[in-house]
């Protein structure tokens, strides 16, 4: 299923006729230089085309008065005078003749692009409109925008399409807070917005932007605000933020569909966040929140003032929605002080309304008495000088915007294979996804007789057949031929293979490795403590980490208890500790269930730049019709004469592939012993594993700007 581009060129019409500092630098150029940008990289081509149509005026009612809605019309007939002195009624708003037609444009495309992923003509998609809707509200225009496009969209969703449950996403850098008084008493919308805050010094200087302000009435829990009150946010921040605010919630509320308020004035460059967010950033954010509501995203642009910083940031949102593998974050992986404390503050202002936060324990009492940091000259580790040049005025006839931002965006060309799977049966029980390579190839077999020696359970023929393919799959990840993959191994050789595995990786040019093992799978004995190897084990035992490196976590029985796992502890090492490659093993009695194991596979696509390696057992019929491992419930007859657990290996090489993922069913909160164990190793590993950290940490000096890059 394809990715829809909602655009219509009809919205670079409406522009700033008079001087304002304040206004200028919402211009028509922004489109261009959007649109340019996903040309440039040859992401235009993948996409639906789809045309954006005006919204009608019944349909602008669903968020705004009638009064109102013929307020906007009117401004059609003003002259330039009249059209600055009804500006002038609004905060930071300018109309001119053809804004009513732009921000019907805009509303409209909105609500196509909800209808396409709600009709299934498109997987997800992105609308690249102005004016931009956030700001605006039931009888005001406001911060640029006229009518509120997400707000209409979400609306919209739920009134025609009937959805019970929407998420809006705000990654803008400022607070939506037209969307915010649309649902603040709503729980069918959650909202989350972060935004530059700084105390409530930063425009639009609201009290109800703050981290307490959680809705009203039953919408209470469903107004989310992440205030920063430092500028120079980085890539970091942004995922922390994500992993242990925004998706705790998000999974516990379980979307039917998520909107995405997607401003890049949050990116690095841009002259109203002064943020340092890197324009990957937003390919791992749309990544993340795609292991939602089935996929259904649909992104509509807000701000985003800076043309080369917009442009490329728009291209890794598309390049995520596209399916292709995303570019590892650049950066430092570690929260500064102040983004820690309001991560803090939000999570306990939450902590009453969410399951979720509560057994992560945040329900305040850890919260208390930090000192707040608006005297502290702190700026986050990973600042350093704006890697971008000056915004640039023009919107040349775009094609050939001269730009090294843009010219980076050329080779992105995704590997020529997505997803491989490399079975020693090709007839197998398989239901291969099309699009995903049946895997042929194989390492010449004296070579990995030599990788395979002295490992016993690798000596038997077949063993050996299976680790020549694995070794030629991996060798195809390492350069760069092949984006993720799946094996299946007999049970009792899995161990051995990815013993091997990781020592032809680390000797093959992988500079770090992230070693899931789930099972019975004993870190290799011989495997350095080097720093290059982070090994966790999700098993039947009590949480421990005897290094850094080799950690050792229950596997937790409730959903609750798996997505505090996979936010709260996984996912952040895996972004701490930046691998080039990420190992998903699944041995003897690993125990978990086929949409655990798809969300795994697909949550762990962003860490490595895509790089995913899955190592399954196969499980084949015991003496006596048992089949192996310590699994609950029987195991299907086999249908052929090697079983290989087909509905499990399906589900990891469809969620490998980017596929839908199934639904984990309902949340139920997490055991207290499950619970335990994490709150225990997360305090033990966070002075190392910073991405872990939920709460304040060392504040950090300013680094000398000769070390940073
Ligand atoms: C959509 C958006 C910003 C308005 C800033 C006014 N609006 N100072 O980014
Ligand atoms: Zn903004």
């Amino acid at each position: 299923m394809s990715t829809a581009l909602v655009y219509h060129e009809d919205m670079t019409a409406t522009r700033l006729l008079w001087d304002d500092p304040e206004c200028e630098i919402e211009r028509p150029e922004r489109l261009c230089a959007a649109l340019s940008g996903l040309q440039l990289a040859g992401l235009e081509d993948r996409c639906l085309r789809v045309s954006a149509r005006e919204a009608s005026e019944e349909e602008l009612g669903l968020v705004h008065s009638p009064e109102y809605v013929a307020l906007v019309q009117g401004t059609q007939g003003l002259t330039e005078g009249e059209l600055k002195v009804l500006s002038g009624k609004f905060d930071a708003v300018y109309f001119h003749p053809e804004t009513f037609h732009c921000a019907r444009l805009a509303a409209g495309a909105a609500l196509q692009l909800v209808d396409a992923v709600l009709t299934g003509t498109a997987r997800n998609g992105l609308a690249l409109v102005r004016p931009p809707g956030h700001h605006s509200q039931r009888a005001a225009a406001n911060g640029f925008c006229v009518f509120n496009n997400v707000a209409l969209a979400a609306q919209h969703a739920r009134q025609r399409h009937g959805l019970d449950r929407i998420l809006i996403v705000d990654w803008d850098i400022h607070h939506g807070q037209g969307i915010q008084y649309t649902f603040e008493d709503d729980p069918g919308v959650l909202y989350f917005s972060w935004h530059r805050y700084e105390h409530g010094r930063f425009w639009p200087c609201l009290r109800e932007s703050d981290a307490d302000v959680v809705g009203r009435g039953s919408g209470s829990g469903f107004t989310v605000n992440l205030p920063w009150n430092q500028v120079g946010m980085g890539n970091a921040d942004y995922v922390a933020a994500f992993l242990h605010v925004l998706l705790p919630l998000a999974f516990e509320f379980d979307p039917e569909l998520v909107v995405v308020s997607a401003g890049f004035d949050s990116a690095i460059g841009d002259p109203e966040g002064e943020m340092l967010a890197t324009p990957e950033c937003f390919a791992h954010l749309t990544r993340l929140l795609q292991v939602l509501a089935g996929g259904r995203v649909c992104a509509v642009l807000e701000g985003g003032y800076h043309l080369d910083s917009l442009a490329q940031s728009v291209c890794m949102t598309m390049r995520a929605l596209l399916g292709d593998p995303i570019p590892p974050l650049s950066g430092p992986m570690v929260p500064c002080h102040s983004a820690l404390e309001s991560i803090q503050r939000v999570r306990a202002a939450q902590a009453p309304h969410w399951m979720s936060l509560q057994s992560q324990g945040v329900d305040g009492q850890a919260s208390a008495g930090l000192p707040c940091c608006a005297c502290d000259p702190y700026s986050p580790p990973e600042a350093r000088p704006s890697t971008l040049p000056p915004s640039s005025p023009a919107c040349e006839p775009v094609a050939v915007v001269p730009s090294p931002l843009l010219d980076k965006l050329q080779p992105c060309s995704p590997p020529p294979i997505r997803t491989a799977v490399a079975l020693t049966v090709p007839d197998t029980a398989l239901l291969l996804p099309p699009g995903v390579l049946h895997q042929v190839g194989s390492v010449p077999r004296e070579e990995t007789e030599a990788w395979a020696r002295p490992r016993e359970s690798l000596a038997q023929d077949e063993a050996c057949t299976v680790l020549g393919k694995l070794l030629h799959l991996l060798d195809g990840i390492l350069d760069g031929q092949v984006s993720n993959g799946l094996t299946l191994i007999p049970g009792q050789a899995v161990a051995a293979a990815l013993d091997v595995v990781i020592r032809r990786a680390l000797s093959h040019g992988s500079q770090r490795l992230l070693c899931l093992a789930l099972g019975q799978l004993d870190r290799p004995l011989e495997l350095a403590d080097d720093g290059r190897t982070l090994w966790l084990s999700i098993k039947d035992q009590a949480a421990a980490a005897p290094s850094p490196f080799h950690i050792c976590v229950p596997l937790p029985g409730t959903t609750g208890g798996f997505l505090s796992c996979l936010l709260g502890l996984v996912l952040p090492l895996a972004y701490s500790c930046r691998p080039d490659l990420v190992l998903l093993a699944l041995g003897p009695g690993h125990g978990l269930q086929e949409p655990r194991a798809a969300l795994l596979a697909a949550a762990l696509q962003g860490p490595a730049g895509g790089r995913v390696l899955a190592l399954v057992e196969e499980v084949r019929p015991a003496v006596g019709g048992e089949a192996g491992g310590q699994r609950a419930g029987p195991c299907a007859p086999p249908p052929l004469a090697q079983e290989c657990s087909p509905q499990l290996a399906t589900a990891l090489a469809l969620a490998l592939h980017g596929a839908a993922l199934p639904s984990l069913g309902p949340f139920c909160r997490a055991s207290p012993e499950d619970s335990r164990a994490l709150t225990h190793l997360r305090g033990q590993l966070e002075p190392r594993w910073e991405m872990l950290r939920v709460s304040g940490g060392p504040r950090r000096e300013p680094r000398p700007l000769s070390k940073a890059r």
